[in-house]
């Protein structure tokens, strides 16, 4: 039995990252409904098919919020005070704080948390590059649990930055909790611009997810190739097809992973049996109306101040306020 806190000191990019995912593939495998956690998407080659993702015709949430950051970067920074600090949770290459970060010469500092050590080592190097001044502090971490900020920051105003739609992958009941948690961690005074991807006709939605060049095919299929690789699988990718739906009633995107036919498939030395049709259920992108996302913030104990969208109602970033 590791004691509670080796966990955290040896997780990043290492031995005890490989369990959690052996243990999440074998658990999420044995339910009546087949799931994988979306979390496990983003190794090496699920990074780059999702960037490649984000540049297809089809897929508008990352190229929407970006030119909603760049119409309104200067009334985001107008709430931050000389010298607070910009938190970002999951910042990844911190392409989209670039464009905040042109309007905050005053910063006091940009605390960027993710669990991948070599994304922040480039965005950091990137950044201070381009603002020589800026203080850039890197902490490695998974945004989903508390992390603890640099202790010389504490006392700072915090503002939080969650962009990308993330919250989408969690219920409400879940981007409701989260949202406390960064709560709690941005306070006392605290604010927090979230990037949240509005409803919309059902068919632009599905092709967002499914798109005519099979990239997102491949994305949610890289998910096998990952279990087969790290936890001794034994899927044969050309078995399953990619599917999204539209659920209307619970407002999200579903993504699957679809037996073509009846087969077994053994992982970590166990037999999974699967019948025609049958699903993995890989992922959920929740959307929201601008009301729906409010009452949300709401309910974990933020105010809901300005929100900026496109002309097109595509997407939407909120700004919380501590009241
Ligand atoms: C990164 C969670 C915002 O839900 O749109 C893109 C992930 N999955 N295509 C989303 C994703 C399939 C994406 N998020």
């Amino acid at each position: 039995m590791l004691h509670p806190n080796a966990r955290e000191l040896l997780s990043e990019r290492f031995a005890l990252d490989d369990d959690e995912f052996a243990i999440a593939v074998l658990d999420g495998l044995s339910r009546p409904q087949k799931t994988l956690p979306c979390r496990f998407f983003y190794d090496s080659r699920g990074s780059e098919l999702f960037e490649e993702i984000t540049r297809l015709p089809e897929y508008y949430p990352t190229r929407t919020e970006t030119a909603i950051l760049e119409t309104h970067a200067a009334e985001m920074a107008d709430g931050v005070p000389d010298g607070g600090v910009l938190v970002e949770f999951g910042s990844g290459s911190s392409i989209k704080t670039e464009i905040l970060l042109g309007e905050l010469p005053r910063l006091g500092g940009y605390v960027a948390i993710d669990v991948s050590q070599s994304a922040l080592g480039g965005a950091k190097q990137r950044l201070v590059s381009r603002f020589p001044t800026l203080d850039v502090r890197p902490v490695i971490g998974d945004f989903s649990h508390p992390v603890a900020l640099p202790a010389d920051l504490a006392g700072r105003h915090k503002t939080g930055f969650f962009p990308g739609s993330t919250i989408g992958n969690l219920t409400p009941a879940a981007a409701q909790r989260l949202l406390r948690v960064f709560r709690a961690l941005l306070s006392p005074g605290g604010r927090l611009i979230v990037g949240v991807d509005l409803k919309k006709d059902a068919r632009k939605l599905v092709l967002a997810y499914n798109d005519s060049a099979g990239v997102t095919a491949a994305f949610n299929l890289n998910l096998l190739a990952r279990i087969n690789r790290e936890v001794g699988g034994s899927f044969d990718l050309d078995a399953f097809r990619h599917e999204a739906i539209y659920n209307p009633r619970d407002g999200r995107i579903e993504m699957h992973l679809v037996s073509r036919r009846d087969q077994d498939v053994a992982v970590a030395g166990r037999r999974f049996r699967f019948r025609t049709g049958e699903t993995i259920h890989t992922e959920n992108s929740y959307k929201y109306s601008v009301r729906q996302f409010q009452d949300v913030a709401r309910a974990a104990g933020w105010t809901p101040a300005r929100v900026w969208a496109d002309a097109n109602d595509l997407f939407s970033v909120h700004e919380l306020i501590t009241r």
